[in-house]
């Protein structure tokens, strides 16, 4: 479907929000939406001390209490790389919708804040985030390091600070793989869907679940769905638009259909 086309069907979606009723967007976004900031996805093979691993062999508690050294060296290497990079075109024009007419909800998988950086302003994260240490024993938060870290660019093993209340080690503040998604994000994400006119699904490879089926619910609940990927994902046959290209190139002019700025 040629560009044009899309933005029409796009503005048409958006029409038929009943009367009265503010049009919802939802815009949903996987690790992809940070690719062209220069994060790598969680696809793209580790490098350095972790290129030997899986990273769903690593994003488990398992894997950090086998060798926290190895695991919390990682997060401090990715939270350097988060804090090294700058939001691209995709989340500026994610973030400029909010000034839009629509109501706007951003649900992402993505550990970063580059959302928050661009302007977007209560995104909801379905995997938590690196600024968000806390106790792996007790959960008390821990001041989530704001100072840039100091990794080596292949990474090091790096023993986690010891939780200032009970001494139990510091973990990463995401949700690791066989752990439960927060349940306020995940209803926000699920009602949202449930409820919007039109999702966008952004750099996500629809793998990983439950946050995969949150297009799903925006689809049977009658809403648009738009994917933005370079790839093929499991979502191709539920959406009704597939976008083949970078977020950061895709994404802004369709945005702009919504925003009544093209
Ligand atoms: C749970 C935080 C239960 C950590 C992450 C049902 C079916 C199958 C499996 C399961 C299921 N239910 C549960 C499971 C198990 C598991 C799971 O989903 N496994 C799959 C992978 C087989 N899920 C869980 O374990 C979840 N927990 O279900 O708990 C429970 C309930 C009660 C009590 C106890 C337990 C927890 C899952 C969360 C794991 N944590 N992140 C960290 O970051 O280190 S997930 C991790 O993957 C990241 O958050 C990442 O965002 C996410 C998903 O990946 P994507 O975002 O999609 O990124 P990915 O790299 O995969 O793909 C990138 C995409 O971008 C690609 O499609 C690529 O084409 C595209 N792209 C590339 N460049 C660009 C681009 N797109 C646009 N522009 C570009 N330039
Ligand atoms: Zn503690």
């Amino acid at each position: 479907m040629q560009d044009a086309q899309a933005r029409d069907v796009l503005r048409d979606a958006l029409r038929r929000a009943p009367r009265g009723r503010t049009p919802h967007i939802v815009v949903f976004t996987g690790a992809g939406v940070s690719a062209e900031s220069g994060i790598p996805t969680f696809r793209d093979a580790l490098t350095g001390l972790w290129e030997r691993f899986d990273a769903q062999q690593l994003a488990t508690p398992e894997a950090f209490l086998r060798d926290p050294p190895l695991v919390w060296g990682w997060y401090e290497w990715r939270r350097m790389r988060a804090m090294q990079a700058s939001p691209n075109a995709a989340h500026a024009a994610i973030a400029a919708l909010e000034a839009g007419p629509a109501r706007i909800t951003v649900v992402t998988q993505n550990v970063d804040d580059l959302h928050e950086r661009a302007g977007s302003r209560a995104p909801v994260h379905l995997h938590g985030s690196l600024f968000a240490p806390r106790c792996f024993d007790c959960d008390e938060p821990a001041t989530p390091g704001r100072c840039m870290p100091e990794e080596p660019e292949g990474g090091r093993r790096l023993a986690p600070p010891a939780c200032a209340r009970c001494g139990g080690p510091v973990r990463p503040g995401v949700v690791w793989f066989g752990e439960p998604l927060p349940e306020r994000a995940l209803a926000a994400a699920f009602d949202a869907a449930a409820a919007c006119d039109v999702l966008f699904s952004v750099g996500a490879s629809s793998l990983v679940h439950p946050a995969a089926q949150v297009p799903v619910v925006a689809k049977e609940a009658g809403a648009l769905v738009v994917q933005v990927n370079p790839n093929a994902t499991p979502l191709d046959p539920v959406a009704d638009l597939n976008v083949r290209g970078p977020a950061a190139i895709a994404l802004p002019p369709l945005l702009a259909a919504c925003a009544g700025r093209d």
